[in-house]
């Protein structure tokens, strides 16, 4: 039914659970309620088993029905297929998660439902472990609860999978992982995907034994209903009771239509496999075992097929039913607007073929309705007549409900929005000394930790050594190593251990160790944490800080700020850029009282320069969105942030003394941005701009000035073209040279600001290379 309501026109794309329902159901029994589930695009019967997915949802997906009572899992956001839970109240707090069957909110990109596995099962582990967590009756009973993770075998192929496996291995996690193995991957038979062609044959070598710890692997045929129903339930078991991931191979699966409304399976699937598939479909499987054990009659069955058939067909019309009903009051309005038009205007041939043109659309749609209007208005140009403002008025409510429909959540929209934090100023002993700027770090770290034991830190060498620079120094004792932890080197599931961790109430703070490295955990930042509120229309949350430092010290992978990569596809995420570690202790503080995620880059060169310890280190903050000039001055406004900030004041004083004045601006945070325009004051003074960072041409440098110019309409008030300064276009060779004539340096600076001055007072400003 749901492929031909794509083939008619109704629904754009579909893509369903045919061939694989069996395993589902199976699993289904083997879940409790607070358990999770992080799977694809197959599991529509898994989440009709649970009863967290109605016929009616189903078909409403399927047309984009926007109202999110009407699809709960994305208001019309995702395609069908990608199913969720709730777990947000209509202010985005948590919902009781122990009562909730709870699916993270699925995504598209094959295996990108992996990595969030390791920290959903890794929160178990701490809540089990860390009686300091036993209170939190909201998220878990004391760890009990198991990770059901779905994936198609084509998928398994994906590193973030085998990444995953070794993870949950190592972590002893409670994961159930089925792998949905129908041989295929699209057109691709197993044997491109996988040596041996046999998943779970090849992951032996993961098995436990008495001795080591491991996983349990199982292998079942994916109709053998008998089978699976033991196989899920004794999985569950060892995970929920032992804490031991299991991975469950359901094999001689089918994909009875083929793989999504796109394209047909004849094309590459061979007459006899096909044959095959019709064969072992497991619901006819099913269907001969029921008879055969004589669970059921024929008869029985066949008025079971029947009653089910009109019960999806009767959901379906009523979806369908319900989802033109919502577009009615807009077409109603458009089609109004159009007849009074035609009355008022001397247009009326134009705009009576306008209006027919949409009276004679089949099933229209909002954006058919806005077309129409936007052309109608243009017809009416020249004239003076009532309905115009009608017309611009309908316009602006189509545009602020649409804004609501799909734009809104990209961020928090809650009480806990981390725009909403009370900014405390950081306060200061008179006599405190100055200390190394990593010391500040710990200081945070350590009244963060102690004030609330749902914080956690982990990453490579952040255990044992309390990081590569030592911020976290000393708290692995202090706090445990539950707290405090040490990871392998695998930088997209540490990103997954922090998403899963705090999609389950827990407060972690994920490190990647330097910012280049960030690339390998880029796919689930962009996929999965930055889309995850969007996604789910505020349904679901991940308060995630992500630490990490860069823009400058040594070498090629060490010294990067790739900030134009962060910008283009991480929004979704508040991206901090601090100049020192005590604005950076601000940032932590601040974001530990909000719900939103963010990444943190630390200036990699500032842990060993002095600073002061506020005496409120565990409760000032520092707002998100507040640029701060950090020297006022009234001929040239200079906008930078992060390591920058110390090169442009050190060519501020150097341009002071040739008589140049510079206004230096700290952004502090380049999503959001400079949240009232204040940088618009600082150039209206000066009337000169430059923007510097240290990311490549038409970069960060190139984003601030789209911000200030366009944005806060800085253009009107220039004298001079505005300019910009980053690095060159590769990344920085290494020593100081390579540094020096790669990333811009305090000279770079002068002249560039020594030009604009030049550029209108030649003669007080000389050109300094002539
Ligand atoms: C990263 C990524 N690459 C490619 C695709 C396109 N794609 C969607 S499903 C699919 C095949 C997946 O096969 P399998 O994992 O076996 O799942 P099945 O659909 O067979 O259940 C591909 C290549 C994608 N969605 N994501
Ligand atoms: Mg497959």
């Amino acid at each position: 039914m749901g492929r031909k309501e794509v083939f008619m026109g109704k629904a754009k794309f579909g893509i369903f659970g045919d061939g694989k329902e069996l395993p589902q159901i199976a699993m289904a029994k083997a879940f409790r309620r607070g358990d999770i589930r992080s799977g694809y695009y197959r599991d529509q019967t898994f989440m009709f088993a649970l009863g967290e997915l109605t016929l009616e949802q189903f078909f409403a997906q399927l047309y984009a029905h926007t109202d999110v009572d009407a699809e709960p899992a994305s208001a019309g956001r995702l395609m069908n297929g990608h199913f969720a839970t709730r777990a947000l109240d209509d202010k985005g707090q948590w919902k009781d998660l122990l009562h909730l069957n709870y699916a993270i909110s699925d995504v598209s990109p094959t295996a990108g439902q992996i990595p969030r596995i390791i920290g959903l099962g890794y929160a178990s582990k701490l809540y089990r472990q860390n009686p300091q967590l036993h209170g939190q009756n909201q998220f878990s009973n004391k760890g009990n609860e198991v990770v059901f993770g779905t994936i198609g075998n084509a998928a398994t192929s994906e590193g973030m999978f085998l990444e995953a496996v070794n993870a949950m291995g190592v972590l002893q996690i409670p994961v159930v992982m089925a792998i949905w193995d129908d041989d295929y991957g699209i057109s691709v038979p197993k044997e491109y995907h996988t040596t041996k062609g046999d998943i779970s044959k090849i992951l032996q070598g993961y098995q436990r034994t008495e001795t080591e710890e491991g996983l349990e692997l199982f292998k079942v045929k994916g109709w053998d209903y008998v089978a699976l129903c033991k196989i899920f339930r004794e999985a569950a078991n060892i995970s929920r009771k032992l804490h031991v991931p299991s991975l469950v191979h359901v094999t001689e699966l089918t994909q009875q239509q083929g793989h999504s409304t796109s394209g047909s399976q004849e094309r590459y699937k061979s007459v006899e496999r096909l044959q095959w598939e019709q064969e072992h479909d497991c619901l006819l499987k099913f269907k001969e075992w029921l008879l055969e054990e004589d669970f059921a009659s024929a008869t029985e069955l066949e008025a079971i097929e029947l009653e089910s058939r009109a019960t999806a067909k009767a959901a379906k019309n009523a979806a369908w039913k319900a989802f033109n009903a919502s577009m009615k009051p807009d077409f109603d309005s458009a089609m109004a607007i159009l007849d009074k038009a035609i009355l008022q205007s001397s247009h009326k041939n134009v705009l009576s073929d306008l209006k027919k043109e949409l009276e004679t659309t089949l099933n229209p749609l909002r954006s058919d309705m806005a077309k129409c209007i936007i052309k109608a208005l243009r017809h009416l140009r020249n004239e003076r007549i009532s309905i115009k403002k009608e017309a611009v008025a309908w316009i602006k409510k189509i545009d602020t409900d649409n804004y609501d429909r799909y734009s809104s959540h990209l961020y928090s929209a809650s009480s806990f929005s981390a725009l909403k934090v009370k900014a405390i100023k950081a306060r200061y002993k008179s006599d405190q000394k100055l200390v190394d700027g990593r010391q500040v770090l710990q200081a945070c770290f350590d009244a963060a930790l102690s004030r609330d034991p749902s914080i956690i830190a982990f990453g490579e060498d952040v255990g044992l050594i309390g990081d590569v620079n030592r911020a976290f120094a000393g708290l692995q004792v202090k706090y445990g190593e539950l707290r405090v932890t040490d990871t392998g080197i695998r930088e997209c599931t540490i990103i997954g251990q922090g998403i899963g961790a705090a999609m389950r109430g827990l407060r972690p703070i994920a490190e990647i160790q330097y910012l280049d490295y960030l690339v390998y955990a880029l796919a689930t930042l962009t996929d999965d944490l930055a889309t995850l509120q969007y996604r789910t229309r505020g349904g679901q949350k991940a308060p995630l800080i992500i630490r990490t430092r860069g823009h400058r010290l040594e070498g090629m992978w060490h010294a990067g700020s790739p900030i134009s990569m962060i910008l283009g596809s991480m929004r979704g995420i508040y991206l901090l850029v601090p100049r020192n570690m005590t604005q950076a202790a601000g940032f932590y503080n601040t974001l530990l009282q909000s719900d939103d995620t963010a990444l943190i880059i630390e200036c990699l060169n500032g842990y060993r320069l002095k600073e002061k310890i506020p005496d409120n280190i565990g409760e000032f903050t520092v707002p998100l969105g507040v640029p701060e000039v950090i020297r006022e001055g009234t001929d040239v406004t200079v906008v930078t942030y992060g390591s920058m900030c110390r090169i442009v004041m050190d060519a501020a004083q150097q341009l002071q003394e040739v008589g140049i004045s510079v206004e230096v601006i700290d952004v502090q945070t380049l999503l959001p941005f400079d949240i009232s325009n204040s940088i618009l004051a600082s150039v209206k003074k000066t009337n000169r701009v430059l923007f510097a960072d240290e990311d490549t041409p038409g970069g960060g440098s190139a984003y601030m000035m789209q911000q200030v110019i366009e944005k806060q309409g800085a253009y009107a008030y220039l004298d001079a073209e505005p300019v910009t300064l980053s690095s060159r276009d590769h990344r920085p060779a290494y020593g100081s040279d390579g540094d020096y004539f790669t990333k811009p340096n305090a000279e770079c600076v002068f002249d560039k600001v020594y030009n604009l001055m030049s550029e209108s007072d030649p003669i007080a400003f000389p050109d300094l290379y002539r």
